[in-house]
């Protein structure tokens, strides 16, 4: 028998808030730049842009809701892509400031992390010996001894202030094989509901490594604890975006990318920008007769409220 097509959701982060302006040129840093970046990478083929802010002035991650509405704002009115805004912000933020622009946006999605963990990015400090910003140095080596805070009562605010709140689907990343579990946790609870969308998350320091076994691992988990009430995706860190992005797609799985996870276009070349890191996943999917899920096949295949229901 035939098997259905099925189209491949790819998300780009366009900016995030682990790298520096310092690491590259391409990264977007103000509103202009993600909005411009962000709507480059949905031309080339993304159909969701996850989104993080910088504070205009020296690209330092914000959680200022006036910078965030402008971009979320101004890519809409250009495209119509599914915008997803940070619930991560910067490990540094409290909850409380992670989940301001959420709580107003009320996007159609918002990314959920299932666990507190290390996030080490200090070993990136030492690349480096001149900053464009004072800021950029501490927040890498401050990471050494911080920890990214996502408890259950922060998880649990979340899905109920902003799930059941303001009818926002999650992009649940899972760093290890135990955030699965905590999700199924949160499943059995009615705090979430299907279909569930699972960015499995690897190659972090601090996370599961970029192993395609672990990958392998985290689906069995998965389907075993959600069966078909869920959808994944994989993101692969630093040199494993593409890599471990292929691996997923030819499993089953929608794919990441962006200048968030990694800076790079192949080894030791800088990406010129977000999309250009989106045309070569889309190249490797259509490649491999894989179809690329549109904006609107999206919002279907993971059920999400429509672009007319968001608060920008
Ligand atoms: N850069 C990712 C590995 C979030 O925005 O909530 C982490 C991330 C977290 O995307
Ligand atoms: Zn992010």
């Amino acid at each position: 028998m035939k098997k259905a097509s099925r189209k491949v959701i790819i998300t780009c982060a366009v900016t995030g808030a682990g790298h520096t302006p310092t690491m590259s040129p391409h990264l977007p840093v103000t509103p202009s730049d993600i909005v411009a970046q962000a709507v480059g990478a949905a031309q080339a083929g993304a159909s969701i842009i996850h989104l993080h802010a910088r504070d205009p002035k020296d690209g330092r991650p914000t959680s200022d809701v006036n910078v965030w509405l402008d971009i979320l704002q101004r890519i809409k009115q250009q495209c119509d892509v599914v915008l997803n805004t940070t619930t991560g912000g910067s490990t540094f933020m409290p909850i409380e400031q992670r989940l301001i622009a959420p709580l107003r946006a009320k996007p159609e999605v918002a990314s959920l992390n299932m666990g507190s963990m290390n996030f080490g990015s200090y070993m990136m400090a030492d690349k480096y010996t001149e900053w464009k910003f004072d800021w950029e140095y501490n927040h890498l080596e401050g990471s050494r001894d911080a920890v990214f805070r996502n408890t259950f009562k922060d998880i649990e605010t979340i899905l109920e202030q902003l799930g059941k709140g303001c009818g926002t689907k999650f992009e649940c990343e899972c760093y290890d094989v135990g955030h699965l579990y905590t999700l199924a946790h949160f499943l059995d609870r009615h705090l979430i509901e299907p279909p569930l969308f699972i960015q499995m998350v690897l190659g972090t320091l601090g996370g599961i490594g970029a192993d395609p076994e672990n990958l392998v691992h985290m689906k069995r988990i998965a389907d075993k604890l959600f069966g078909d009430q869920y959808q994944w995706s994989v993101l692969g860190a630093g040199k494993n975006q593409m890599p471990l992005a292929t691996i997923g797609a030819t499993m089953g799985s929608h794919v990441r990318v962006g200048l968030e996870d990694s800076l790079y276009a192949g080894r030791g070349k800088l990406a010129q920008s977000n999309a250009e890191q989106v045309r070569t996943i889309r190249s490797i999917l259509e490649s491999l007769s894989l179809e690329i899920a549109t904006p609107d096949e999206t919002r279907s295949i993971l059920k999400l409220k429509g672009a007319a229901q968001v608060g920008f």
